[in-house]
């Protein structure tokens, strides 16, 4: 186990855990936090023993945002020049199903960090938000984007003008989230969630995962192209036989991952 600062890194079985552990910043996310997160996520994705990931914070907070103390005195420049925060491009690239285990505050970079992942849990006490209208700047993790595709362009342009929070129920109705739990359930819904997931087959586990993003990503005939592909290149694993095989013998599949 590898002994990070600001984030707590371990695996339960096929599961690969992070835990954000800011408790004096509500898991505000300085450029520590990210290179942890990122080291952590990218050690998780070339593990074959790893079919999914759980990103969590505390109950108290998922992630109150960007770190505003370390962005504060920056010029323009100076956020172009560094790209800071760049490398969380690299989390939300990893092959590996991600489950996003959310209590508390997900505000700001919170909120656009639970959107990076695949899938949202949420306790009933989670508020999500896109404050930054309040400091004078917008989203920049990707908050204006993957909102609007989440919740659709009426309710995000409300909450990124207004700066306001939802609650777990409001998040869910708007389809934030998968699935809102009470949140003393929420880290073992997670680990049932992140389980079950993990049990796949790898190939066809990214194989949907990359089909999901390209769904966002390109047009409705690119993506059912990219679909019809990766549908018909996982018959060349033996994963696809053993599940296949499995189902007429009446028994569970065993997955090599090959
Ligand atoms: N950054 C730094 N420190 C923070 C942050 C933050 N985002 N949020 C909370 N903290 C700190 C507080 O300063 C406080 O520290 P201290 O005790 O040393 O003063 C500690 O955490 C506890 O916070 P509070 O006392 O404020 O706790 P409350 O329970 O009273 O309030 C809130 C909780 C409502 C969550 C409040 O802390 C808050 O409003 N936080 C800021 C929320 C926010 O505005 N987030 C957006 C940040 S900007 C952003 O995320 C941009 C992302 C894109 C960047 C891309 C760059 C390329």
């Amino acid at each position: 186990m590898i002994d990070y600062e600001t984030i707590r890194s371990e695996t339960r079985g096929r599961v690969g855990w992070i835990t954000l552990h800011r408790p004096d910043a509500l898991n505000a996310l300085n450029t520590t936090v990210m290179r942890e997160v990122v080291d952590a996520a990218t050690r998780f994705d070339a593990d074959e023993r790893i079919g999914a990931i759980v990103l969590t914070g505390s109950e108290k907070a998922f992630a109150a945002g960007a770190d505003i103390k370390e962005m504060a005195d920056k010029s323009g420049l100076e956020m172009t020049m560094d790209d800071h925060f760049g490398a969380w491009a690299r989390f939300a690239a990893v092959r590996t199903p991600v489950v996003a285990a959310v209590s508390g505050y997900a505000l700001g970079g919170g909120c656009e960090l639970a959107m990076m992942c695949d899938v949202i849990l949420a306790a009933d006490t989670a508020r999500f938000g896109q404050p930054e209208i309040n400091l004078g700047v917008i989203p920049g993790m990707g908050g204006t984007q993957r909102l609007l595709r989440a919740v659709g362009p009426y309710k995000a342009a409300e909450l990124i003008l207004t700066g306001r929070m939802m609650d777990a129920a409001e998040a869910e109705r708007a389809g934030l989230v998968s699935r809102v739990v009470p949140a003393a359930d929420l880290l073992d819904e997670a680990d049932k969630t992140a389980s079950t997931i993990a049990g796949k087959s790898l190939p066809s586990l990214y194989a949907a995962k990359a089909a999901l993003a390209a769904a966002q990503e390109s047009s409705l005939a690119e993506g059912l192209r990219y679909e019809k592909q990766a549908f018909a290149a996982l018959f060349d694993t033996e994963d696809q036989k053993e599940g296949m095989a499995a189902f007429r013998e009446k028994r569970p599949p065993h997955f090599t991952h090959r």
